[in-house]
Protein backbone atom coordinates (compact mmCIF):
# COMPACT_ATOMS: atom_id res chain seq x y z
CA UNK A 1 0.00 0.00 0.00
CA UNK A 2 1.13 3.42 -1.19
CA UNK A 3 1.85 5.66 2.10
CA UNK A 4 -0.63 8.34 -0.04
CA UNK A 5 -3.06 5.37 -1.11
CA UNK A 6 -2.68 7.24 -4.28
CA UNK A 7 -1.91 4.49 -6.95
CA UNK A 8 -3.92 1.45 -8.27
CA UNK A 9 -4.14 -0.71 -4.96
CA UNK A 10 -6.65 -2.58 -4.70
CA UNK A 11 -10.05 -1.71 -3.14
CA UNK A 12 -9.14 -3.37 0.32
CA UNK A 13 -5.97 -1.42 0.88
CA UNK A 14 -8.27 1.68 0.36
CA UNK A 15 -10.55 1.12 2.18
CA UNK A 16 -8.95 -0.08 5.06
CA UNK A 17 -6.61 3.41 4.69
CA UNK A 18 -10.37 4.98 4.74
CA UNK A 19 -11.46 3.48 8.18
CA UNK A 20 -8.61 4.92 9.78
CA UNK A 21 -9.01 8.43 8.35
CA UNK A 22 -12.44 8.41 9.97
CA UNK A 23 -10.84 8.25 13.27
CA UNK A 24 -7.32 8.80 12.91
CA UNK A 25 -4.50 6.06 13.75
CA UNK A 26 -1.27 4.49 13.22
CA UNK A 27 -0.93 1.80 10.14
CA UNK A 28 2.19 0.14 10.59
CA UNK A 29 3.50 -2.59 7.74
CA UNK A 30 6.27 -3.88 5.80
CA UNK A 31 7.66 -0.83 3.34
CA UNK A 32 7.60 -3.23 0.13
CA UNK A 33 11.55 -2.58 -0.04
CA UNK A 34 14.22 -5.14 0.35
CA UNK A 35 17.70 -3.32 1.84
CA UNK A 36 21.07 -4.68 2.94
CA UNK A 37 20.98 -3.43 6.28
CA UNK A 38 17.10 -3.14 7.68
CA UNK A 39 17.04 -1.04 10.36
CA UNK A 40 14.11 -2.10 13.31
CA UNK A 41 13.25 1.67 13.97
CA UNK A 42 10.44 2.18 11.38
CA UNK A 43 9.99 4.96 8.75
CA UNK A 44 7.37 7.47 9.74
CA UNK A 45 5.22 9.37 7.68
CA UNK A 46 2.70 11.61 9.09
CA UNK A 47 -0.81 12.12 6.01
CA UNK A 48 -3.27 14.00 7.84
CA UNK A 49 -4.51 12.32 10.94
CA UNK A 50 -2.39 9.02 9.86
CA UNK A 51 0.58 8.23 11.18
CA UNK A 52 1.96 5.32 8.74
CA UNK A 53 5.35 3.15 10.20
CA UNK A 54 6.89 1.24 7.38
CA UNK A 55 9.76 -0.93 8.26
CA UNK A 56 12.04 -2.92 5.43
CA UNK A 57 12.63 -6.50 5.14
CA UNK A 58 16.92 -7.83 4.34
CA UNK A 59 17.17 -9.93 1.56
CA UNK A 60 17.14 -13.24 3.88
CA UNK A 61 13.77 -12.11 5.96
CA UNK A 62 12.44 -11.55 2.54
CA UNK A 63 13.79 -14.73 1.09
CA UNK A 64 12.49 -16.65 4.16
CA UNK A 65 9.53 -15.16 5.70
CA UNK A 66 7.74 -13.83 2.73
CA UNK A 67 8.73 -15.83 -0.34
CA UNK A 68 9.95 -18.64 1.82
CA UNK A 69 7.07 -19.97 4.94
CA UNK A 70 4.42 -17.10 3.89
CA UNK A 71 4.35 -18.28 0.08
CA UNK A 72 5.57 -21.54 0.05
CA UNK A 73 4.20 -22.62 2.84
CA UNK A 74 0.80 -21.10 4.10
CA UNK A 75 -0.69 -19.65 1.13
CA UNK A 76 -0.53 -23.50 -0.70
CA UNK A 77 -1.58 -24.89 2.70
CA UNK A 78 -4.58 -22.63 2.96
CA UNK A 79 -5.42 -23.08 -0.73
CA UNK A 80 -5.96 -26.99 0.09
CA UNK A 81 -2.60 -27.50 -2.13
CA UNK A 82 -0.50 -30.15 0.26
CA UNK A 83 1.37 -31.17 -2.91
CA UNK A 84 2.75 -27.86 -3.25
CA UNK A 85 4.11 -27.43 0.32
CA UNK A 86 7.69 -26.66 1.10
CA UNK A 87 8.90 -27.16 4.51
CA UNK A 88 12.25 -25.65 5.31
CA UNK A 89 13.09 -24.84 8.69
CA UNK A 90 15.08 -21.94 8.17
CA UNK A 91 11.89 -20.36 6.46
CA UNK A 92 9.91 -21.00 9.42
CA UNK A 93 12.31 -19.75 11.70
CA UNK A 94 12.01 -16.57 9.66
CA UNK A 95 8.83 -16.50 9.71
CA UNK A 96 8.52 -16.44 13.48
CA UNK A 97 11.55 -14.18 13.43
CA UNK A 98 10.18 -11.45 11.62
CA UNK A 99 7.17 -11.46 13.64
CA UNK A 100 9.02 -11.09 16.36
CA UNK A 101 11.16 -8.23 14.63
CA UNK A 102 8.24 -6.44 13.51
CA UNK A 103 6.38 -6.51 17.07
CA UNK A 104 9.26 -4.82 18.80
CA UNK A 105 9.40 -2.20 15.76
CA UNK A 106 5.91 -1.39 16.59
CA UNK A 107 6.10 -1.45 20.40
CA UNK A 108 7.45 2.08 20.94
CA UNK A 109 4.84 3.62 18.82
CA UNK A 110 1.59 1.51 20.86
CA UNK A 111 -0.74 3.55 23.29
CA UNK A 112 -2.24 1.53 26.03
CA UNK A 113 -5.97 2.27 24.69
CA UNK A 114 -5.09 1.48 21.22
CA UNK A 115 -7.50 -1.10 19.18
CA UNK A 116 -4.99 -3.59 16.94
CA UNK A 117 -6.25 -5.02 14.14
CA UNK A 118 -3.89 -7.41 11.81
CA UNK A 119 -3.87 -8.43 8.75
CA UNK A 120 -3.61 -11.78 7.04
CA UNK A 121 -1.77 -14.95 6.49
CA UNK A 122 1.77 -13.14 7.32
CA UNK A 123 1.00 -11.69 10.90
CA UNK A 124 -0.28 -14.89 12.41
CA UNK A 125 2.35 -14.81 15.62
CA UNK A 126 1.88 -11.26 15.83
CA UNK A 127 -0.63 -10.73 19.10
CA UNK A 128 1.65 -13.33 20.85
CA UNK A 129 4.80 -11.50 20.37
CA UNK A 130 3.47 -8.56 21.28
CA UNK A 131 1.58 -10.07 24.58
CA UNK A 132 5.38 -11.43 25.06
CA UNK A 133 6.20 -7.77 25.56
CA UNK A 134 3.64 -7.34 27.59
CA UNK A 135 0.78 -5.00 25.90
CA UNK A 136 -2.77 -6.19 26.84
CA UNK A 137 -4.87 -4.10 24.10
CA UNK A 138 -7.30 -5.29 22.40
CA UNK A 139 -6.34 -7.20 19.52
CA UNK A 140 -7.90 -8.78 16.42
CA UNK A 141 -6.85 -10.53 13.30
CA UNK A 142 -8.94 -10.96 10.05
CA UNK A 143 -7.27 -13.74 7.84
CA UNK A 144 -8.05 -13.07 3.84
CA UNK A 145 -7.36 -16.88 2.56
CA UNK A 146 -9.30 -20.03 3.20
CA UNK A 147 -8.99 -22.03 6.55
CA UNK A 148 -8.47 -25.49 5.48
CA UNK A 149 -9.70 -28.31 7.47
CA UNK A 150 -8.10 -29.82 10.55
CA UNK A 151 -6.37 -32.35 8.09
CA UNK A 152 -5.04 -30.60 6.09
CA UNK A 153 -3.95 -27.14 8.66
CA UNK A 154 -2.05 -29.75 10.64
CA UNK A 155 0.61 -30.07 7.44
CA UNK A 156 1.74 -27.03 8.48
CA UNK A 157 5.19 -26.64 10.22
CA UNK A 158 4.99 -25.81 13.84
CA UNK A 159 1.12 -26.38 13.57
CA UNK A 160 0.40 -26.47 17.24
CA UNK A 161 2.48 -23.06 17.48
CA UNK A 162 0.57 -21.33 15.83
CA UNK A 163 -3.00 -22.31 17.00
CA UNK A 164 -1.43 -21.39 20.52
CA UNK A 165 -0.48 -18.39 18.95
CA UNK A 166 -3.23 -17.29 17.71
CA UNK A 167 -4.73 -17.67 21.04
CA UNK A 168 -3.14 -13.96 21.69
CA UNK A 169 -5.77 -12.62 19.30
CA UNK A 170 -9.39 -11.38 21.12
CA UNK A 171 -11.03 -11.70 17.62
CA UNK A 172 -10.49 -13.67 14.96
CA UNK A 173 -12.19 -13.13 11.75
CA UNK A 174 -12.82 -15.22 8.33
CA UNK A 175 -14.89 -14.81 5.40
CA UNK A 176 -16.56 -17.57 5.76
CA UNK A 177 -18.87 -19.73 8.34
CA UNK A 178 -17.09 -22.52 7.03
CA UNK A 179 -13.38 -21.14 7.45
CA UNK A 180 -14.42 -20.24 10.99
CA UNK A 181 -15.78 -23.59 11.79
CA UNK A 182 -12.89 -25.19 10.14
CA UNK A 183 -10.59 -23.08 12.66
CA UNK A 184 -13.03 -24.02 15.53
CA UNK A 185 -12.46 -27.85 14.25
CA UNK A 186 -8.59 -27.63 14.65
CA UNK A 187 -8.69 -25.73 18.14
CA UNK A 188 -10.82 -28.78 19.28
CA UNK A 189 -9.03 -31.61 17.57
CA UNK A 190 -6.15 -30.67 19.04
CA UNK A 191 -7.25 -29.86 22.39
CA UNK A 192 -5.46 -26.14 22.34
CA UNK A 193 -9.15 -24.52 22.85
CA UNK A 194 -12.88 -25.71 23.98
CA UNK A 195 -16.19 -23.94 22.86
CA UNK A 196 -17.13 -21.77 25.86
CA UNK A 197 -20.25 -20.18 23.84
CA UNK A 198 -21.34 -19.08 20.45
CA UNK A 199 -18.13 -18.41 18.54
CA UNK A 200 -15.98 -18.18 21.77
CA UNK A 201 -13.31 -20.35 22.87
CA UNK A 202 -11.05 -20.56 25.38
CA UNK A 203 -7.11 -21.30 24.94
CA UNK A 204 -4.95 -21.01 28.15
CA UNK A 205 -6.29 -18.38 30.07
CA UNK A 206 -7.91 -16.34 27.10
CA UNK A 207 -11.39 -16.03 25.72
CA UNK A 208 -11.52 -15.95 21.93
CA UNK A 209 -14.03 -14.82 19.75
CA UNK A 210 -14.25 -16.77 16.68
CA UNK A 211 -16.63 -15.32 13.54
CA UNK A 212 -17.15 -15.00 10.17
CA UNK A 213 -16.84 -11.56 8.82
CA UNK A 214 -17.27 -11.49 4.66
CA UNK A 215 -15.47 -8.80 3.50
CA UNK A 216 -17.06 -6.22 1.46
CA UNK A 217 -16.11 -3.27 -1.52
CA UNK A 218 -16.97 0.16 -1.89
CA UNK A 219 -20.15 -1.26 -3.90
CA UNK A 220 -21.21 2.63 -4.95
CA UNK A 221 -18.38 3.76 -5.62
CA UNK A 222 -16.99 1.29 -8.00
CA UNK A 223 -20.21 1.36 -10.19
CA UNK A 224 -19.88 4.72 -10.75
CA UNK A 225 -16.05 4.27 -11.76
CA UNK A 226 -17.86 1.51 -14.36
CA UNK A 227 -20.36 4.38 -15.55
CA UNK A 228 -16.90 6.54 -16.16
CA UNK A 229 -14.82 3.02 -17.41
CA UNK A 230 -17.28 2.75 -20.37
CA UNK A 231 -15.62 6.34 -21.91
CA UNK A 232 -12.13 5.36 -21.21
CA UNK A 233 -10.03 5.01 -24.12
CA UNK A 234 -8.88 1.71 -23.74
CA UNK A 235 -12.09 0.02 -22.91
CA UNK A 236 -13.35 1.89 -26.23
CA UNK A 237 -10.88 0.05 -28.31
CA UNK A 238 -11.53 -3.27 -26.90
CA UNK A 239 -15.14 -2.12 -27.67
CA UNK A 240 -14.43 -1.67 -31.68
CA UNK A 241 -12.39 -4.82 -31.76
CA UNK A 242 -14.50 -7.06 -30.43
CA UNK A 243 -16.68 -6.19 -33.94
CA UNK A 244 -20.18 -7.05 -32.40
CA UNK A 245 -18.90 -10.34 -30.24
CA UNK A 246 -19.83 -11.30 -26.80
CA UNK A 247 -16.97 -10.46 -24.30
CA UNK A 248 -16.62 -12.97 -21.40
CA UNK A 249 -13.72 -11.63 -19.03
CA UNK A 250 -11.60 -13.27 -16.07
CA UNK A 251 -9.02 -10.58 -13.96
CA UNK A 252 -6.75 -12.66 -11.50
CA UNK A 253 -3.68 -12.11 -9.97
CA UNK A 254 -1.19 -14.74 -11.58
CA UNK A 255 -1.57 -17.56 -8.78
CA UNK A 256 -2.73 -21.37 -8.70
CA UNK A 257 -5.61 -21.08 -6.54
CA UNK A 258 -7.23 -18.75 -9.28
CA UNK A 259 -7.74 -21.80 -11.81
CA UNK A 260 -7.13 -20.23 -14.76
CA UNK A 261 -5.16 -23.33 -16.66
CA UNK A 262 -8.60 -25.54 -16.05
CA UNK A 263 -10.79 -22.03 -16.89
CA UNK A 264 -8.96 -21.76 -20.60
CA UNK A 265 -9.65 -25.96 -20.92
CA UNK A 266 -13.63 -24.68 -19.54
CA UNK A 267 -13.52 -22.25 -22.47
CA UNK A 268 -12.11 -24.62 -25.02
CA UNK A 269 -14.44 -27.03 -23.94
CA UNK A 270 -17.38 -24.71 -24.11
CA UNK A 271 -16.39 -23.65 -27.89
CA UNK A 272 -15.84 -27.39 -28.65
CA UNK A 273 -19.26 -28.14 -27.68
CA UNK A 274 -21.28 -25.27 -29.11
CA UNK A 275 -20.04 -24.50 -32.29
CA UNK A 276 -22.42 -22.13 -32.42
CA UNK A 277 -20.62 -19.53 -30.80
CA UNK A 278 -17.46 -19.94 -32.53
CA UNK A 279 -16.23 -16.02 -34.45
CA UNK A 280 -19.55 -14.85 -31.58
CA UNK A 281 -17.53 -14.57 -28.20
CA UNK A 282 -14.45 -12.92 -27.21
CA UNK A 283 -12.63 -14.46 -23.46
CA UNK A 284 -10.35 -11.91 -22.28
CA UNK A 285 -7.84 -12.69 -19.21
CA UNK A 286 -6.51 -10.36 -17.78
CA UNK A 287 -3.52 -11.60 -15.26
CA UNK A 288 -0.83 -9.38 -14.03
CA UNK A 289 2.32 -11.52 -12.26
CA UNK A 290 2.45 -11.94 -8.94
CA UNK A 291 5.41 -13.43 -6.51
CA UNK A 292 7.28 -14.01 -9.60
CA UNK A 293 10.35 -14.64 -7.64
CA UNK A 294 9.05 -17.63 -6.45
CA UNK A 295 9.65 -20.78 -8.97
CA UNK A 296 6.10 -22.88 -8.78
CA UNK A 297 4.69 -18.64 -9.89
CA UNK A 298 7.41 -18.47 -12.69
CA UNK A 299 6.74 -21.92 -13.94
CA UNK A 300 2.73 -21.37 -14.15
CA UNK A 301 3.37 -17.52 -15.87
CA UNK A 302 4.52 -19.98 -18.95
CA UNK A 303 2.56 -22.82 -18.49
CA UNK A 304 -0.57 -20.70 -18.91
CA UNK A 305 0.67 -18.14 -21.59
CA UNK A 306 1.60 -21.38 -23.72
CA UNK A 307 -2.07 -23.09 -22.97
CA UNK A 308 -3.89 -19.91 -23.59
CA UNK A 309 -1.64 -19.99 -27.51
CA UNK A 310 -2.01 -23.87 -27.86
CA UNK A 311 -5.73 -23.26 -27.59
CA UNK A 312 -6.05 -20.08 -29.76
CA UNK A 313 -4.25 -22.22 -32.62
CA UNK A 314 -6.43 -24.88 -32.44
CA UNK A 315 -9.58 -22.82 -31.87
CA UNK A 316 -8.74 -19.70 -33.22
CA UNK A 317 -9.55 -18.56 -36.96
CA UNK A 318 -7.50 -16.62 -39.01
CA UNK A 319 -10.34 -13.20 -38.08
CA UNK A 320 -10.57 -14.54 -35.01
CA UNK A 321 -8.40 -15.01 -31.73
CA UNK A 322 -10.66 -16.84 -29.40
CA UNK A 323 -8.74 -16.06 -25.90
CA UNK A 324 -7.07 -12.53 -25.41
CA UNK A 325 -4.48 -13.06 -22.59
CA UNK A 326 -2.65 -9.85 -20.87
CA UNK A 327 -0.50 -10.53 -18.43
CA UNK A 328 0.66 -7.07 -16.88
CA UNK A 329 -1.98 -4.84 -14.88
CA UNK A 330 -4.63 -2.24 -16.64
CA UNK A 331 -5.84 0.69 -15.06
CA UNK A 332 -8.75 0.62 -12.41
CA UNK A 333 -11.45 2.63 -14.37
CA UNK A 334 -10.45 0.66 -17.62
CA UNK A 335 -11.13 -2.77 -15.45
CA UNK A 336 -14.17 -1.21 -14.08
CA UNK A 337 -15.44 -0.54 -17.72
CA UNK A 338 -14.10 -3.87 -18.88
CA UNK A 339 -16.30 -5.56 -16.54
CA UNK A 340 -19.49 -3.47 -17.78
CA UNK A 341 -19.22 -4.01 -21.18
CA UNK A 342 -18.27 -8.27 -20.80
CA UNK A 343 -21.39 -10.54 -20.97
CA UNK A 344 -20.07 -13.31 -18.61
CA UNK A 345 -17.46 -12.76 -15.55
CA UNK A 346 -15.99 -15.73 -15.43
CA UNK A 347 -14.46 -16.57 -11.71
CA UNK A 348 -13.70 -20.09 -11.39
CA UNK A 349 -10.63 -20.07 -8.88
CA UNK A 350 -10.15 -23.88 -7.11
CA UNK A 351 -9.96 -22.01 -3.53
CA UNK A 352 -10.93 -18.14 -2.93
CA UNK A 353 -10.52 -16.89 0.48
CA UNK A 354 -13.05 -14.67 -0.75
CA UNK A 355 -12.85 -12.94 -4.62
CA UNK A 356 -13.17 -9.57 -4.72
CA UNK A 357 -13.63 -9.76 -8.71
CA UNK A 358 -16.34 -11.25 -8.12
CA UNK A 359 -18.15 -8.53 -6.62
CA UNK A 360 -16.61 -5.93 -8.77
CA UNK A 361 -17.66 -7.37 -11.81
CA UNK A 362 -21.59 -7.54 -10.13
CA UNK A 363 -21.05 -3.99 -8.61
CA UNK A 364 -19.75 -2.67 -12.18
CA UNK A 365 -23.12 -4.02 -14.25
CA UNK A 366 -25.69 -2.31 -16.30
CA UNK A 367 -28.89 -2.38 -14.04
CA UNK A 368 -30.90 -2.77 -17.17
CA UNK A 369 -28.70 -5.02 -19.01
CA UNK A 370 -26.59 -6.66 -16.54
CA UNK A 371 -24.20 -9.41 -17.62
CA UNK A 372 -24.10 -12.94 -15.74
CA UNK A 373 -21.73 -14.26 -13.00
CA UNK A 374 -20.19 -17.74 -13.51
CA UNK A 375 -18.82 -18.26 -10.71
CA UNK A 376 -16.72 -20.95 -8.70
CA UNK A 377 -18.50 -22.58 -5.62
CA UNK A 378 -15.02 -22.57 -3.82
CA UNK A 379 -14.56 -18.85 -3.82
CA UNK A 380 -15.89 -17.36 -0.11
CA UNK A 381 -18.06 -15.54 -2.83
CA UNK A 382 -20.19 -17.79 -2.94
CA UNK A 383 -22.40 -17.04 0.59
CA UNK A 384 -22.99 -14.20 -0.69
CA UNK A 385 -23.49 -14.07 -4.54
CA UNK A 386 -25.15 -17.50 -4.73
CA UNK A 387 -27.64 -15.83 -7.36
CA UNK A 388 -24.49 -16.16 -9.75
CA UNK A 389 -24.34 -19.18 -11.88
CA UNK A 390 -22.15 -21.31 -9.35
CA UNK A 391 -19.80 -24.14 -10.86
CA UNK A 392 -17.55 -26.88 -9.93
CA UNK A 393 -13.96 -25.49 -11.63
CA UNK A 394 -12.45 -29.06 -11.97
CA UNK A 395 -15.18 -29.95 -14.13
CA UNK A 396 -14.83 -28.24 -17.40
CA UNK A 397 -18.07 -30.01 -19.17
CA UNK A 398 -20.47 -28.28 -16.27
CA UNK A 399 -18.32 -24.94 -16.42
CA UNK A 400 -18.71 -25.19 -20.60
CA UNK A 401 -22.65 -25.61 -20.22
CA UNK A 402 -22.79 -23.00 -17.65
CA UNK A 403 -20.86 -20.46 -20.12
CA UNK A 404 -23.32 -21.41 -22.42
CA UNK A 405 -26.25 -20.78 -20.02
CA UNK A 406 -24.66 -17.33 -19.11
CA UNK A 407 -24.62 -16.26 -22.71
CA UNK A 408 -28.01 -17.57 -23.50
CA UNK A 409 -29.81 -15.99 -20.07
CA UNK A 410 -33.01 -14.36 -21.17
CA UNK A 411 -32.78 -10.50 -20.30
CA UNK A 412 -35.15 -10.84 -17.19
CA UNK A 413 -33.58 -13.85 -15.31
CA UNK A 414 -30.14 -11.77 -15.71
CA UNK A 415 -32.28 -8.53 -13.92
CA UNK A 416 -33.48 -10.42 -11.34
CA UNK A 417 -29.99 -12.66 -10.47
CA UNK A 418 -28.32 -9.10 -10.40
CA UNK A 419 -30.98 -7.02 -8.37
CA UNK A 420 -30.66 -9.51 -5.70
CA UNK A 421 -26.81 -9.58 -6.00
CA UNK A 422 -26.70 -5.90 -6.14
CA UNK A 423 -28.22 -5.45 -3.13
CA UNK A 424 -26.94 -7.70 -0.47
CA UNK A 425 -23.27 -5.79 -1.88
CA UNK A 426 -25.02 -2.41 -1.38
CA UNK A 427 -25.49 -3.40 2.49
CA UNK A 428 -22.56 -5.76 2.94
CA UNK A 429 -20.15 -2.87 1.88
CA UNK A 430 -16.20 -2.57 2.75
CA UNK A 431 -17.45 -0.20 5.47
CA UNK A 432 -19.77 -2.05 7.07
CA UNK A 433 -17.59 -5.17 7.38
CA UNK A 434 -14.46 -2.83 8.62
CA UNK A 435 -17.20 -1.75 11.31
CA UNK A 436 -18.41 -4.75 12.17
CA UNK A 437 -15.07 -6.25 12.99
CA UNK A 438 -14.48 -3.36 14.83
CA UNK A 439 -16.94 -3.46 17.00
CA UNK A 440 -16.87 -6.85 17.80
CA UNK A 441 -13.05 -6.08 18.71
CA UNK A 442 -14.46 -2.83 20.62
CA UNK A 443 -16.59 -5.07 22.72
CA UNK A 444 -19.49 -3.06 21.61
CA UNK A 445 -21.19 -5.54 19.83
CA UNK A 446 -22.27 -9.55 19.81
CA UNK A 447 -20.31 -11.27 16.34
CA UNK A 448 -22.43 -10.19 13.38
CA UNK A 449 -22.90 -6.91 15.50
CA UNK A 450 -24.05 -3.65 14.30
CA UNK A 451 -21.74 -1.26 12.51
CA UNK A 452 -19.66 0.13 14.72
CA UNK A 453 -20.23 3.83 16.00
CA UNK A 454 -17.41 6.40 15.75
CA UNK A 455 -15.15 6.04 18.96
CA UNK A 456 -13.42 9.51 20.13
CA UNK A 457 -10.12 9.17 20.38
CA UNK A 458 -7.91 7.56 17.52
CA UNK A 459 -5.74 4.55 17.67
CA UNK A 460 -7.29 1.68 15.56
CA UNK A 461 -4.23 -0.10 13.66
CA UNK A 462 -4.42 -2.41 10.62
CA UNK A 463 -1.03 -4.22 10.32
CA UNK A 464 -0.57 -4.12 6.32
CA UNK A 465 -0.72 -7.42 4.62
CA UNK A 466 2.43 -8.11 2.10
CA UNK A 467 1.84 -6.53 -1.41
CA UNK A 468 0.77 -9.26 -3.72
C1 LIG B 1 -6.80 -11.98 -1.35
C2 LIG B 1 -7.54 -13.31 -1.26
C3 LIG B 1 -9.65 -12.06 -0.89
C4 LIG B 1 -6.59 -7.58 -10.36
N1 LIG B 1 -6.05 -7.34 -11.57
C5 LIG B 1 -6.05 -6.02 -11.76
C6 LIG B 1 -6.61 -5.41 -10.62
N2 LIG B 1 -6.92 -6.40 -9.77
C7 LIG B 1 -7.58 -6.18 -8.47
C8 LIG B 1 -9.02 -6.63 -8.54
C9 LIG B 1 -9.30 -6.90 -7.06
C10 LIG B 1 -7.95 -7.36 -6.54
O1 LIG B 1 -6.96 -6.96 -7.48
C11 LIG B 1 -7.87 -8.89 -6.42
O2 LIG B 1 -8.63 -9.27 -5.34
P1 LIG B 1 -9.12 -10.78 -5.10
O3 LIG B 1 -9.96 -10.82 -3.90
O4 LIG B 1 -9.88 -11.20 -6.31
O5 LIG B 1 -7.82 -11.69 -5.00
P2 LIG B 1 -6.42 -11.68 -4.14
O6 LIG B 1 -5.51 -10.64 -4.63
O7 LIG B 1 -5.91 -13.06 -4.22
O8 LIG B 1 -6.82 -11.33 -2.63
C12 LIG B 1 -8.97 -13.14 -1.73
C13 LIG B 1 -8.82 -10.80 -0.84
O9 LIG B 1 -7.50 -11.08 -0.42
C14 LIG B 1 -9.45 -9.79 0.10
O10 LIG B 1 -9.70 -10.32 1.37
O11 LIG B 1 -10.88 -11.76 -1.52
O12 LIG B 1 -9.64 -14.35 -1.58
O13 LIG B 1 -6.88 -14.30 -2.06
O14 LIG B 1 -9.68 -5.74 -6.39
O15 LIG B 1 -9.78 -5.63 -9.12
N3 LIG B 1 -6.78 -4.09 -10.51
C15 LIG B 1 -6.37 -3.31 -11.55
N4 LIG B 1 -5.80 -3.84 -12.67
C16 LIG B 1 -5.63 -5.18 -12.81
O16 LIG B 1 -5.10 -5.63 -13.84
N5 LIG B 1 -6.54 -1.98 -11.47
Amino acid sequence: MPKDGSTEAGGLAVALEGALKQNGGLWFGWSGKIVGNASEQPEIVQAGNITFAVVDLSQKDYDEYYAGFANRALWPICHYRLDLLQIDRHDTEGYFRVNRTFAASLAPLLRPDDLIWVHDYHFIPFASELRKLGFNNRIGFFLHIPWPPSDIASALPAYERFLKDLGGYDVIGFHTPQDAENFQQCLVREGIGSAVGAGEHQIDSRRIRIGAFPVGIDTEAFARTAVRGEKNALVRRMQASLAGRDLIIGVDRLDYSKGIKQRIESFSCFIRSNPAFRNRVTYLQITPKSRSDVPEYKRMQREIAEHSGTTNGSLGEVDWTPIRYVNRTVGHAALAGLYRMSRVGLVTPLRDGMNLVAKEFVAAQRPEDPGVLVLSRFAGAAHELDCSVLVNPYDAEACAAAIARALQMPLEERRERWTTMMKRLQTNTVEAWCGQFLACLDGEAELQGEPRRPRERGGSLPLEAAPI
